[in-house]
Parts: C-alpha cells; sequence; structure tokens
C-alpha cells in the first residue's frame, strides 16, 4: 500500500483528520473525504422518476405530439423509455375542449413557457389531439399527467375533456390535475379574498362533475405555484377521494427571469434566496405526504421562472443544476419530477420545431445523467473538507454503489474515496458555466485509486 492509498483508507474510516490529508498531499485544488455510512438506506428511485412538462396550449398543433414527430420521439426516449409527461402550464387556463376536429392550420407551431404568460386568446385541445397524444406516448413509452382548466373553464367543458382524454389515452393516463397553480389564482382568476377552502370547494365540483362522466379517473394535486398551506389544506382531504393517488407542485430556483438577483450564482446557491419554496419549508411537504399518505412529485419547475434566464437556464450551469436538484429531490422521497419547458424559451431541456428539428439543450444532458440512477437506492453520505458548493450522493445499484459528486466549483476537487472506483467514470461537462453548446456526459478511463480528481464545473458518477 503507497502512502496516498494509506492515507485514503486512514481518512475514509474516519481515522484521520482532513488537516492532516491536506498537509499530507498539499494542492491547488480543493481536498475533501468522503464517508459511505452504515445508517439505513434511503429511498430509491421511481423508474418513472423521469419527467418533462409541456404547456397545455401546445396541443392546439395535434400534429406536434404525435407518433410521426419522430425527432421528438426519438429524444423522448434518449431520456427515459417508461417518462411522465405532464400537460399543464399557466396557458392550461385559457384551454377550451372540442370533440370536433380542427379545421384550418393550428394558430402556432410550437408554443413554450417563454409565452404561456402573454397568452391573450384562448386555444383549443381537439379529440384529434389527444388521438395524436395517444400514439406519441405509445411511441415513447410514457404515461400523462393531465392538466384540466379550473381558472377560467366550466366543469361541463372540463368533464367532457377528461372523458375524451380517459378514453383515447387509456392506460397512457397516470391523473388528472384540476387547475394550474391555483395558490396564484388570487386577485388574477378570482377575488383577493381567495383562500385554499374555496379552492378546495371548486376542486370538489370539478371532481365530482369528472367522476359522474368518468368513474375511473384518478387525481394528482394541488399543482401549486409555492404557497404550501394549498398543499397542506388538499393533503388533509385527501382520504375523502381514493380516487386521489399523488400530491404535486412546482419548484423554480429562482425568478423572474428579469430580476439582477436571478444570476449563476444564485443558482448554485444551496438555499437560493429566490427560490419558489425555501429549503427550511421542505418539511411542511414531507407533513402532506405523512398525512395524505400519498406520494410527492413536482410535476412543473425549473431553473428561473418568466420562461428562464439567457447565460443561466440554458447552460451548463443548469444541466449541472438540474441534475444536482433531481437528485435532491429523490433523496428525499419525492417520486418524480416533471422539467417545464417546450418551444425555444431559454430552459427549455429540449428546443425547435418539427418544421425546423429540435436540439438537445445543455439540461437534456443533466436529465440524461440523473437517468442512469433509476432504480438505484440511497445510502447515508457524509463529504468533509469540500465547500458549499459541492454536494455528494451514494447509491446501490443492482448491488452496486456509485458515489456522485456535483463540483459547481472554478477549482478541481481532490477527493478521497472509502474504496477503489472502477477504471471508468461518467462525467457531466462542458468548457464553462456559460457553455451553451458542447456540454456532455463522457465515459473517462481513470487509474483505479482511491484519491480521485473532480474536475472544476462537473459531475461525476463513479463506481466503487
Ligand atoms: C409557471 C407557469 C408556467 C410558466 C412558468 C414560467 O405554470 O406555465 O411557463 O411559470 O414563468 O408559473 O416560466
Amino acid at each position: 500500500m503507497n502512502r496516498r492509498e494509506f492515507i485514503g483508507q486512514m481518512a475514509a474510516t474516519g481515522v484521520i483528520s482532513r488537516a492532516s490529508f491536506a498537509r499530507a498531499a498539499p494542492t491547488l485544488a480543493e481536498e475533501a473525504f468522503l464517508r459511505i455510512g452504515d445508517g439505513a438506506p434511503g429511498p430509491t428511485i421511481p423508474r418513472d422518476f423521469t419527467g418533462l412538462s409541456y404547456e397545455a396550449a401546445q396541443l392546439a398543433n395535434p400534429v406536434f405530439f404525435s407518433a410521426k414527430n419522430h425527432a421528438l420521439v426519438e429524444l423522448f426516449r434518449g431520456l427515459s423509455s417508461i417518462g411522465n409527461l405532464r400537460i399543464g402550464g399557466g396557458s392550461s387556463e385559457f384551454t377550451t375542449y372540442s370533440d370536433v376536429d380542427p379545421v384550418g392550420p393550428p394558430p402556432f407551431e410550437v408554443f413554450g413557457p417563454d409565452t404561456s404568460k402573454t397568452v391573450k386568446r384562448g386555444t383549443t385541445t381537439t379529440a384529434l389531439a389527444l388521438r395524436h397524444l395517444r400514439d406519441f406516448l405509445d411511441a415513447v413509452g410514457w404515461r400523462c399527467l393531465y392538466g384540466l382548466n379550473l381558472g377560467q373553464g366550466t366543469k361541463e367543458n372540463a368533464a367532457a375533456e377528461a372523458a375524451a382524454v380517459f378514453d383515447i389515452l387509456g392506460p397512457r393516463l397516470m391523473a388528472f390535475q384540476i387547475g394550474n397553480e391555483p395558490d396564484s389564482f388570487r386577485n388574477r382568476y378570482r377575488p383577493t379574498s381567495y383562500r385554499p377552502e374555496d379552492y378546495l370547494k371548486e376542486w370538489n365540483v370539478y371532481h365530482d362533475a369528472i367522476v359522474a362522466t368518468t368513474p375511473g379517473a384518478k387525481f394528482a394535486g394541488p399543482d401549486i405555484s409555492n404557497k404550501l398551506d394549498y398543499l397542506t389544506a388538499f393533503a388533509a382531504e385527501a382520504h375523502l377521494h381514493s380516487d386521489v393517488m399523488l400530491l404535486t407542485g412546482h419548484f423554480y430556483s429562482m425568478g423572474p427571469a428579469s430580476s439582477p438577483d436571478a444570476t449563476l450564482d444564485q443558482l448554485f446557491d444551496p438555499d437560493p434566496k429566490l427560490a419558489t419554496i425555501h429549503l427550511h419549508n421542505l418539511p411542511v411537504i414531507e407533513n402532506a405526504i405523512k398525512t395524505a399518505k400519498l406520494p410527492f412529485r413536482m410535476s412543473e419547475g425549473n431553473s428561473c421562472w418568466d420562461g428562464g434566464k439567457s447565460g443561466v437556464s440554458d447552460t451548463l450551469a443548469s444541466a449541472i443544476w438540474c441534475a444536482d436538484m433531481m437528485l435532491r429531490f429523490a433523496q428525499m422521497g419525492w417520486c418524480g419530477v416533471n422539467l417545464h419547458g417546450g418551444g425555444n424559451g431559454f430552459y427549455t431541456p429540449i428546443a425547435g420545431a418539427p418544421s425546423t428539428g429540435f436540439v438537445r439543450r445543455p439540461e437534456y444532458f443533466g436529465i440524461a445523467f440523473v437517468q442512469r440512477l433509476i432504480g438505484a437506492t440511497f445510502l447515508p453520505i457524509s463529504i468533509t473538507g469540500a465547500g458549499r458548493r459541492v454536494t455528494a450522493y451514494a447509491l446501490e445499484q443492482d448491488g452496486q454503489r456509485r458515489v456522485v459528486i456535483f463540483n459547481k466549483q472554478d477549482i478541481p476537487l481532490n477527493l478521497l474515496l472509502p474504496a477503489r472506483p472502477h477504471a471508468h467514470i461518467d462525467v457531466l461537462s462542458g468548457p464553462s458555466f456559460e457553455s451553451k453548446r458542447e456540454v456532455s456526459i463522457a465515459s473517462v478511463r481513470i487509474s483505479p485509486t482511491a484519491h480521485v480528481t473532480v474536475p472544476a464545473r462537473a459531475g461525476v458518477l463513479y463506481d466503487l
């Protein structure tokens, strides 16, 4: 055993301190050591953890979600063979359903979150769009979380839409959501006095109208933006309905995009000041899960609301942020995440249109990086000596121990692992945090030793 390996083992067992290791192996990089605990394992990442979220208005173009949109089919399949597509967003409060096939060209080819706040005119979702959506879901192997218009719709139209969706999507339908961000209805679609109890009353009216025509319907909710009292109220009543199967809410790390404080530095802050839900409030979600005895899914979210911020939401930084956020939420036991996107907005993981072709944005690679860990179970881990911008996860997958490190710093990290890693590691990286292109996941050969260097601005996945 050489000196470095000896120090590695001592550090791994906690026999030597970081200070003595630092003296033993001085380098310009930051030095840290990692320990996998023997405590109880954490949650297992569900098979359908990965998801995307699209605006409901996108269905106004019935050929977007279609098995014939081969490029998009391939991109979805490239992420997951059993993912979750959530349809909803701000534009879902402007849609109307019709059984009649559309006449003439669609109002637009693509519709993204960047334009969702400026919708002036409503759009129509037709049975034709639903049939194409079913073909698309069959082609990609995903299921759908489908949002109905509560803000400005009618219960009759929602019931008609739900009946058609249930019938057409069949087993590809996971559940309905009634309303997008009802906690933001106040002063928009509802008076200032609007409260969670008012929302629940409306929700019940819609629910009953839907199950009257579609008795087999399942529901998820409340799809909140950030006001957790709506989630708490929804969770408290969930036991009244055996057809409610999932709790949902949104998460944006920062916003609005126009805020000068929405910066790359903020994005990497462990508890970003501009986050829609703050770290110290996350126990409220845990309590809702316990009360309702239901899983929780982040049904919409991304780096920065208002469609994202150029130079942040469309860069390597967003890819690393995304992968880190996904693992953090999976470790908390959340059952999935739906990254919001579509169109050409800054934060969309997939940008483009059928007529122009599609591109994978950096965030796509962040999602793909985490997808490798589907089915893995979290193990307790501690990392000592690293800065605030380093996060670490340990997991066990098919009997293999795996470690993920995100080094969100500009300097490399010298890391002592509790065991020798395999000769290959996966590295999510790019030329700079601001890189919009050349973000990739590479399998890199390393010399197997317990002392490894995590490059600056990268996520790495090691097998021990
Ligand atoms: C959310 C909306 C979504 C928007 C997003 C944003 O649900 O439709 O696109 O904000 O601002 O509140 O990016």
